[in-house]
C-alpha cells in the first residue's frame, strides 16, 4: 500500500496539484500497486478497490480524480471478471491505466490544437492559476507564432501563477504578472481568459481556482471572450442527479502565518479552494471532442458516460 499512501499524501499535500495531473498520479499509483500485488484473484479486485476508494478522498473538488480511478477499476472488473490467471488480470490493469496515461496526453494536444484555433495574432490572453489545459491552449497559439500577450494573475494564497508565468516565460511567451486584485484593472485590455477545470457540471457551471468566477464577472463586464480548457474527465456524472461539487476548505496557514493567527485569535480566516463559476459567464468549454458551450455540455455528458451509466450514479 506504500505507493498508494504516498501517492495520496502527494495529493492532500499539493506537491502533485491540478486536476490533470492528480488524476493521473492515482492511475500511475493504482498501476505500480496493483503489478505489485501477490494475492489471488477475488483479494486482488477488494485490494483494488481498497487503494482506489483511498486515493479519491485525497482532495475532494477534482472530479477527475474519482473519474479516473473509476475508469481503471470498472473496466479492469468487467474485462478481470472472465481472467483466471493472476498475469492476464495484471495485463488487463496495465492496458486500462496506460490507455488512461495516453488518453490524457492526447487529450492535452487536441485542447491545444482545438482551443489555439480561437486565438488570434494580436490578442491578448489572461490566465489564473496553473492549469495544463489552459496552459496548452495558450502554448499552442504560441507555437502557431501568433503573437500573443499574456496577463497571468498571482493566485493567492498558493501563488501558482508564478508557477504559469515562469514556464511561459521559458518558453519565451510575451508574459506579464499581475496581483490577483488587478485582474479588473486590466480587463478592458484582454481579448479571452483561458482557465482550466477541476470540474464541470451537468448544467456547465464550471468549479476551477478561488478567484475564478470573479475573473468571469470581470470578463463578462468587459466583453471579453471566457473560454474553459478541460478534458472530458473533468465533467462531475454525479450532478447529473443532482449532486453538488463540495468545494476544497484548505488550512488557514496558507492564508496567514501560525504566529499571526495566535496574534490575532478572534480573526477567522476562510480559505475556499474554488469557486462555482455559471455558466451564463461561460462562452465556451474546448475539450479533446471539440468545443462546447456550456449549455451543450450535457451532449459531451452523454457520449463519454452513456445514458444509463450516468442514471446509474
Ligand atoms: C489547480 C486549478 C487548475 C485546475 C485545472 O488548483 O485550479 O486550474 O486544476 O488544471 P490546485 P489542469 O493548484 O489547487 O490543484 O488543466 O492542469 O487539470
Amino acid at each position: 500500500m506504500q505507493v498508494i499512501e504516498v501517492t495520496f499524501e502527494d495529493i492532500r499535500r499539493m506537491r502533485v496539484r491540478g486536476a490533470g495531473r492528480i488524476a493521473r498520479a492515482a492511475v500511475r499509483a493504482l498501476e505500480e500497486y496493483g503489478l505489485g500485488l501477490d494475492v489471488g484473484k477475488e483479494e486482488f479486485f477488494k485490494k483494488m478497490k481498497e487503494a482506489g476508494e483511498y486515493l479519491k478522498n485525497a482532495r475532494p473538488t477534482a472530479v477527475s480524480l474519482p473519474n479516473a480511478v473509476n475508469y481503471v477499476l470498472v473496466n479492469l472488473e468487467r474485462e478481470g471478471q472472465n481472467v483466471s490467471q493472476m498475469s492476464v488480470l495484471k495485463e488487463v490493469l496495465k492496458k486500462y491505466c496506460e490507455g488512461f496515461l495516453k488518453r490524457s496526453e492526447l487529450a492535452m494536444e487536441k485542447i491545444g490544437s482545438i482551443g489555439s484555433k480561437r486565438i488570434q495574432s494580436g490578442d491578448v490572453i489572461l490566465t489564473h492559476c496553473n492549469s495544463e489545459a489552459a496552459m496548452s491552449v495558450i502554448l499552442a497559439a504560441h507555437m502557431q507564432k501568433k503573437d500573443i500577450k499574456v496577463f497571468c494573475t498571482e493566485t493567492r494564497p498558493r501563488r501558482q501563477g508564478l508557477l504559469t508565468s515562469s514556464r511561459l516565460a521559458k518558453l519565451g511567451v510575451d508574459v506579464t504578472l499581475i496581483v490577483d486584485s488587478a485582474a479588473r484593472y486590466f480587463m478592458n485590455k484582454v481579448d479571452s481568459v483561458v482557465i482550466g477545470a477541476d470540474a464541470i457540471s451537468v448544467n456547465g457551471a464550471v468549479v476551477n481556482k478561488i478567484g475564478t468566477s470573479m475573473l468571469a464577472l470581470a470578463a463578462k463586464e468587459a466583453r471579453s471572450r471566457f473560454m474553459v480548457a478541460a478534458e472530458s474527465y473533468k465533467i462531475s456524472p454525479k450532478t447529473f442527479v443532482g449532486e453538488l461539487i463540495p468545494i476544497e476548505e484548505r488550512p488557514k496557514e496558507e492564508v496567514v502565518s501560525k504566529e499571526w493567527a495566535s496574534r490575532n485569535p478572534a480573526v477567522k480566516v476562510a480559505n475556499p479552494a474554488f469557486d462555482i463559476t455559471p455558466p451564463e459567464y461561460v462562452d465556451l468549454i474546448v475539450t479533446e471532442y471539440g468545443v462546447f458551450p456550456p449549455q451543450g455540455i450535457l451532449v459531451l455528458f452523454k457520449e463519454v458516460y452513456g445514458l444509463s451509466e450516468i442514471l446509474n450514479q
